[in-house]
């Protein structure tokens, strides 16, 4: 066999493998091996080109999967208002009722993975020791569109493993709410009693996107002023403009030390899965995250194209300087360097 020969056969080969790999990872995925789902995020996680054809092949398999009957859920606040101690005692309740919950966290904060999960394996110690829990740290990424995406992407990989409940835990700060809750159907909103909104960093616009606003740690002496809060929330939330999917927030308090109200969470969330699939809105949600997603990419693909070309690099160096000396105004740079870069073949 001559050189050439030799490499292409070694090159089929290489793609029979890849190929057995993808399919494999798939089977064993479908069966509900949480190791193979590790390995399956791991694979989208790589940064080598031939990993990453290898994932996008296993995504649109796993995307073919009917998961209408799962149920994406976000859960947001400020640090330390007790999202990762709720989820632990809201997914225990999830296992006892036979779910299977996967729990997955978005720092974009941190750029190495696994930062924010450290605290949260003693936060959620019971609740990742269960065989129906999946439990995996922020993926992680220099743009939030990078770590958008992984997060995305791993939601469709435990759907299709079997997970039908997917906690998707976010710090409260920066962008990561709005990414969040564009990727989820549900969206609950953690807040802490005593502390006024300002105080708590949440800006009116996060109180909106909440589907569901819970005072946490309503326990002990905390449990009159946890009360209080949620009526004047409850209150607060009236005025806001009502939802297009006619769905009503909801005001709870809850106690994941005393496990209290884990019940009436879930009522909630099973109530707003009813009323909206039968509306229609549930399914509609989801397709417009999907075209979102789709333009989300264009944007930064573009965005990332542009700025790396090295013609539109040198040209905006020049025309920032005269922009600065008033030889040419902002708008008229901006058309030439669109010009330029259109032109470049
Ligand atoms: N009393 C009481 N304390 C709680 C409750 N839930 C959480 N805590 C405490 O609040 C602190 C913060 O809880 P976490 O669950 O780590 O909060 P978090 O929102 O996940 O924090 P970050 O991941 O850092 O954003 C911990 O010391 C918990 O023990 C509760 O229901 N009652
Ligand atoms: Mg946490």
């Amino acid at each position: 066999m001559d050189g050439k020969k030799l490499n292409s056969w070694k090159q089929q080969r290489k793609e029979r493998r890849a190929m057995l790999s993808s399919n494999q990872l798939f089977e064993e995925l479908l069966s509900g091996n949480s190791v193979a789902l590790s390995s399956a995020i791991t694979l989208i996680e790589s940064k080598k080109a031939s990993d990453q054809e290898e994932a996008q092949k296993l995504i649109e398999k796993c995307l073919r999967i009917d998961n209408n009957e799962s149920i994406r859920v976000g859960i947001t606040g400020v640090p330390g208002v007790g999202k990762s101690t709720f989820i632990e005692s809201f997914g225990l309740h999830l296992i006892k009722l036979g779910h299977r919950v996967a729990v997955l966290a978005v720092d974009p904060t941190s750029e190495k993975s696994g930062g924010s999960i450290l605290g949260d394996k003693t936060r959620m110690n019971e609740l990742s020791q269960q065989p129906n829990a999946f439990i995996r740290p922020s993926a992680a990424g220099k743009s939030l569109g990078g770590v958008a995406r992984k997060t995305r992407e791993t939601i469709i990989l435990c759907e299709a493993a079997g997970y039908d409940y997917i906690l998707v835990e976010t710090v409260g700060v920066g962008q990561s709410e709005t990414m969040v809750h564009s990727m989820v159907d549900f969206f609950l909103l953690l807040m802490l009693s005593g502390a006024g909104d300002e105080l708590q960093g949440i800006k009116r616009g996060i109180m909106e996107m909440a589907d569901a606003l819970i005072i946490t740690k309503a326990d002990g002496d905390n449990l009159v002023a946890a009360q209080k809060a949620r009526i004047q929330y409850k209150n607060a939330m009236q005025l806001f403009p009502k939802n297009e999917n006619g769905w009503l927030p909801r005001t709870m308090i809850t106690s994941a030390l005393e496990n209290s109200n884990m019940e009436m969470v879930y009522d909630t969330i099973a109530s707003f899965q009813n009323s909206t699939k039968i509306n229609g809105h549930f399914k509609h949600k989801r397709e417009n995250q999907d075209i979102y997603w789709l333009q989300e990419a264009i944007t930064e693909q573009l965005l990332n194209d542009f700025y790396q070309n090295q013609k539109v690099v040198k040209l905006l160096g020049e025309l920032k300087q005269k922009v600065l000396n008033k030889t040419c105004s902002p708008f008229n740079a901006a058309d030439l360097l669109l010009y330029t870069y259109k032109s470049i073949e």
